[in-house]
Order: structure tokens, then sequence, then C-alpha cells
């Protein structure tokens, strides 16, 4: 992990202003040798009052940039809230909201044109696994995206959740997932070998303050996105702390 790690919290639609607090208390410790950001409800994020130690993140974001969009969050509404990420294609949003790779290439194109930084979500299914179309599913994932706009890598992170992972307590092991983040850093060199290099690749799906460390020790795995784990202050900080 040469890069510094980014440690990135998604609340998912879970938390309140205590949480809010009390995160906040437990990741003032941390020293800036990692990159901290917590993504909590979008209407939680003007809670958080001073963000020296981390930064935030909205859980998605519309590709329009204002108007007749109910119930979308526009770039700038994001930033007005203090947020400088977006995850953007997150698997709960492909599966409860039917987002196609299309939509999520435009997100990440209208993240980056209105200036935060998006965390492109990607991941394969436990039927796509076992059939053996695990790098066919993320390479089209990643084409939707960068293949006709490869000037967008240099200003992403890519988070590889494999879907079979994600809540369920079992965490894909530090070898399944080096060989997959490696295999999406080689990808995206075909569109921007410099910026492939310096692209931090995040694993998600169950990660906590048990397998953090090993996973961190994998030379292609450049932080981690952690749900479930991230609501327990405590277990999120021992998790920043093994990624130094
Ligand atoms: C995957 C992850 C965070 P969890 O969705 O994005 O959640 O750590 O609960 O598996």
């Amino acid at each position: 992990m040469a890069l510094k790690p980014l440690i990135a919290a998604n609340w998912k639609m879970n938390g309140n202003r205590e949480l809010v607090s009390t995160v906040t208390e437990a990741v003032a410790s941390l020293s800036s040798a990692v990159d901290v950001l917590v993504c909590p409800p979008a209407t939680l994020l003007p809670a958080f009052k001073v963000q020296r130690n981390f930064a935030l993140g909205g859980q998605d974001v519309s590709a329009a940039q204002a108007g007749a969009y109910t119930g979308q969050l526009s770039v700038a509404l994001l930033k007005e809230a203090s947020a400088s990420y977006c995850l953007v294609g997150h698997s709960e949003r492909r599966q409860y909201q039917f987002e196609s790779d299309s939509l999520i290439a435009q997100k990440v194109a209208a993240a980056i044109a209105g200036g935060i930084t998006p965390v492109l979500c990607i991941g394969e299914t436990l039927a796509e696994r076992q059939q053996e179309k695990t790098e066919q599913v993320l390479a089209k994932q990643l084409a939707a995206v960068y293949a006709s706009q490869p000037e967008l890598l240099s200003k992403s992170v890519i988070a590889y959740e494999p879907i079979w992972a994600i809540g369920t307590g079992e965490s894909a092991t530090p070898e399944q997932a080096q060989l997959t983040h490696a295999f999406i850093r080689a990808e995206l060199s075909r569109y921007d070998a410099e910026a492939a290099t310096q692209l931090r690749i995040l694993y998600g799906g169950s990660v906590n303050a048990a397998n953090s460390a090993a996973l961190f020790a994998q030379p292609d795995i450049n932080g981690a996105l952690v749900g479930g784990a991230s609501l327990k202050p405590d277990e999120f900080v021992q998790i920043c702390l093994s990624a130094k």
C-alpha cells in the first residue's frame, strides 16, 4: 500500500447527530498519515462542525447540475454542505435504484466537473464470481466510465466491493482482493497508464478491525470503504490505525 491510504466510512441509511459527535471525537486523535472520509446520510452533513481530521462525502450525486429533479442532490448542494467526495454507483444504488453504467458515467463526470472527487464503486455478484466472470464484469463497469472519458481517471478513486461480501460478514481474502485490485489497476492502465499507478483502489465488503491490517498489507489495496464497522467509532478508528 504505497499510496497514502484512504479510509472511507459509508454510513448508508444509518446514524444520527449523536453518532456525528462520537465519530468526530474518535477520529480527532488520528494523525494525518491516513486520509479519512465520512459519508453520512446527506441530512447529517451540516451536523459535522469542524472537519480538520477528515473529509466529508455524499453517498450519491445527481448527474444534473440543477432543476426539476425531485429528491436528487447536485454537486453544488453537496459542496455547500462541505462534502468534497461522493460515492458513485454503489451496488445498493445499482440494485435498488436501477442505476445503469451510463448514468454512473455521467455522475462521475458531473462530480469531477463540479470539483468533488468521485469514489466509483464496482463489483461482481456471487453468481458472476462462480461463473468466473469477475474480470469481465469489472472491465465492463470501468470501460463504461473511462473508455470515452480517460481524463477522469486521474481525479477518481475506485472502490472494489464484491457484492457477495457486502454486509454478509464474509470478506474477500486479502489474496483474492489483491488479485482483483491488480487486475483493476492493469485494466485502468489501458486508459491512462500514469493515472493508474497513482489511483487509490479501496476494498469494501465486511471490512472490520480484525481483517483490515491483512487487507492493507496488499500492494494494490490503498484503503477501504467501510460500512457496518464504520458505525462503531472505536472500531472505525482501529481500522484507520491499521492502515498506516
Ligand atoms: C459495502 C460496505 C461499505 P459493509 O457496501 O460500502 O459495507 O462494510 O457493511 O459490507
